[in-house]
């Protein structure tokens, strides 16, 4: 029996269920991920206990001599990793480190272009109830009805109407690769700063395999979590010119004492991320969502933009005669967790929309290939056909079990 099942029974009781459900059942979410038990470990650590606000050698507080050496390794490996002339690791999540650029970059009421929430964007690029969206001007640009890829067209000629301070590039919902240097051109023509937020594909960059933003942005923020496989939380890589603005709009901008402990993880995170296995993991979750996209596809449901060249597909699942908020139930009652979306122009509403989200990093991690794409392909297909078929469902439910049994999660396998 451990501490916490000794102490906290009810506290235990869930973290017991969540590494059940983690472990039996298909993590299709595509920002989601398992990260290495030594990640894990140095997040679970007493550096948790470790007041530090400020930076490594100019702190608030005593007693930082190690803390300072965690900060340290995970900005230099993270610099390493990216390319990056510096390296902000001290936001809590994306959210944070999007923020914190705003702050550095804009006063309130600024204009700002960001990808509209409903063709893929994230709340932090303007949403209304988003702190973005309430201090600055944000202007949505989105993508092309005829191929769902950014309408570069429109964000020129956006860009030249409103004169935007700054230009947001990145996405949570869009399966292709992202051409930031097209973004980069536009934001010179105007004389507006890029900002790129990687966070979904941040390991595909990490590992070469997707366009790299950070040459040609002012700034890159991202999440550490997702393709990146790191503790929760979020990181801003910056030109060195904008070192000191970006520092301090993150501490004591918006942010007061660093999580220590997330810090040392995000420095293990990042030295896994060096490895030739890491770019190897990389190019296997794209791998494995082209081929879970052909399944899909063939099999009748509408893919966003006809396929993907990242980690996630966009599927219009209405096809089949099932809404986005139907398909999520369905298929987790079967052991298969993936998110309801909106798909560009979509005429459903954010809550039961026409689409589902589905990504490869979780189950690319504990080690699943081409044919467990296959298989899970053909159930989500059959599931979908036949959301309330309660025999089916139990159907698969126990394949997915069995399939799962085959796969451990990371780390588990060691003991
Ligand atoms: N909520 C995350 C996602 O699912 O994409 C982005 O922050």
């Amino acid at each position: 029996m451990n501490c916490i099942e000794r102490q906290d029974p009810k506290v235990w009781a869930a973290i017991a269920g969540e590494v059940a459900r983690q472990r039996d059942g298909l993590e299709l979410i595509a920002s989601e991920n398992y990260s290495s038990p030594a990640v894990m470990q140095a997040c679970g650590t007493v550096l948790t206990n470790k007041y530090a606000e400020g930076y490594p050698g100019k702190r608030y507080y005593g007693g930082c001599e190690f803390v300072d050496v965690a900060e340290d390794l995970a900005r230099d490996r993270a610099k390493e990793l990216f390319g990056a002339e510096h390296v902000n690791v001290q936001p809590h999540a994306g959210a944070q480190a999007n923020t914190a650029v705003y702050v550095s970059v804009l006063e309130a009421g600024d204009t700002v272009l960001g990808l509209d929430l409903a063709h893929g964007g994230h709340l932090t690029h303007g949403m209304r109830l988003n702190i973005s969206g309430r201090l600055y001007h944000f202007v949505s640009y989105g993508v092309r009805p005829d191929t769902h890829r950014i309408d570069f067209d429109q964000v020129a000629a956006l860009a030249r109407q409103h004169k935007p301070r700054l230009i947001v590039a990145g996405a949570s919902a869009y399966p292709r690769e992202i051409p930031h240097g097209v973004f980069a051109q536009i934001a010179r023509d105007c004389g507006a700063k890029l900002l790129v937020d990687m966070a979904h594909y941040a390991g595909l960059v990490a590992a070469r395999l997707h366009d790299d933003p950070v040459p040609v942005s002012d700034y890159v923020s991202t999440t550490t979590h997702k393709t990146l496989r790191g503790p929760r939380g979020g990181m801003i890589l910056c030109k060195a010119r904008y070192a000191k603005e970006i520092d301090q709009a993150v501490f004591p901008g918006t942010q007061g004492g660093p999580l220590m402990h997330v810090i040392a993880g995000k420095a293990v995170c990042f030295r896994e991320a060096l490895t030739p296995q890491f770019k190897q993991y990389a190019r296997q979750i794209v791998d494995n969502a082209k081929t879970l996209a052909e399944v899909l596809s063939s099999g009748g449901l509408e893919l966003v933009s006809g396929g993907t060249d990242n980690h996630l597909i966009l599927a219009d699942v209405t096809p089949l005669g099932v809404t986005g908020r139907a398909a999520e139930k369905a298929m987790e009652r079967c052991g298969i967790t993936v998110n309801k979306n909106m798909i560009p122009f979509d005429r459903r509403k954010p809550l039961d929309p026409s689409g589902i989200r589905i990504g490869t990093p979780a189950l690319t991690s504990r080690g699943m290939g081409p044919d467990a794409m296959r298989l899970i392909g053909r159930w989500i297909l059959q599931v979908l056909r036949s959301p309330d078929d309660e025999e089916l469902c139990t159907r698969v439910r126990g394949e997915v079990s069995e399939l799962c049994c085959q796969f451990s999660l990371p780390g588990e396998s060691e003991g």
